[in-house]
């Protein structure tokens, strides 16, 4: 299997899912700059689309969209407990936090680092301050989003909120998610993919 990735990205949340999984995957990293893989092809080449992330599974069938990657990662691995079963209410609740963090904050970013207008990069800041408050209110004390495990909603979460320091957001107005971004970014998986991205030594 191999993750086609690129640094600090997206892409990071399938790539800590996979760590939590146990499942083996080689990573390509795809240049922010140039589109271009480090084989030399453009990422069209595997993703139409145009970008991270992309699964490509051993069977050579390719699987794109954060949301559907994660998921399909915490079904290989029932015993790993990174989803609920489908079915269940609770893996409702996991595809509402999916959906919540991809639509609401991850793509709320795109103006702050791509050079947005500034009244673009206000709306975006106030956009996720709005949203912010709303986590921290429903994340409480609870040491995961989704309650006492830890679940693909977390990687994708701890993912986005890696971004708050690039985009000069400061964390302490909501201490919930600060103390959450902390005590995620100490986990194994977490640091292990901070690491083999080249983001921490
Ligand atoms: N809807 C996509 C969005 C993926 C996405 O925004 N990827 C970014 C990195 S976070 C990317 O590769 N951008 C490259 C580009 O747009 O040129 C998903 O959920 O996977």
């Amino acid at each position: 299997m191999k993750l086609y990735y690129a640094a600090g990205t997206c892409s990071f949340a399938p790539h800590v899912a996979l760590r939590e999984a146990g499942l083996p995957f080689d990573l390509v990293r795809m240049d922010m700059k140039t589109s271009t893989l480090e084989d030399g092809r453009h990422i069209k080449a595997v993703n139409g689309k145009g970008y991270v992330p992309v699964l490509e599974l051993d069977s050579g069938e390719r699987l794109t969209e954060v949301s559907a990657i994660l998921q399909w990662i915490a079904d290989q691995a029932p015993d790993a407990t990174l989803a609920p079963p489908w079915g269940t209410m609770e893996r409702y609740r996991l595809q509402e936090w999916l959906n919540y963090i991809a639509t609401e904050i991850h793509k709320i970013f795109w103006p702050l680092f791509h050079q947005g207008a500034e009244i673009e990069n206000q709306n975006a800041l106030e956009r996720l301050r709005v949203r912010f408050g709303w986590v921290e209110q429903k994340l409480g004390s609870k040491p995961f989003l989704m309650g006492e495990h830890f679940t693909v909603a977390d990687a994708y979460l701890v993912t986005v909120l890696n971004w708050t320091k690039p985009a000069g957001i400061d964390l302490n107005a909501w201490p919930q998610l600060k103390a959450y971004r902390s005590r995620l970014r100490e986990r194994a998986s977490v640091m292990e993919a901070l690491r083999a991205e080249g983001l921490i030594r």
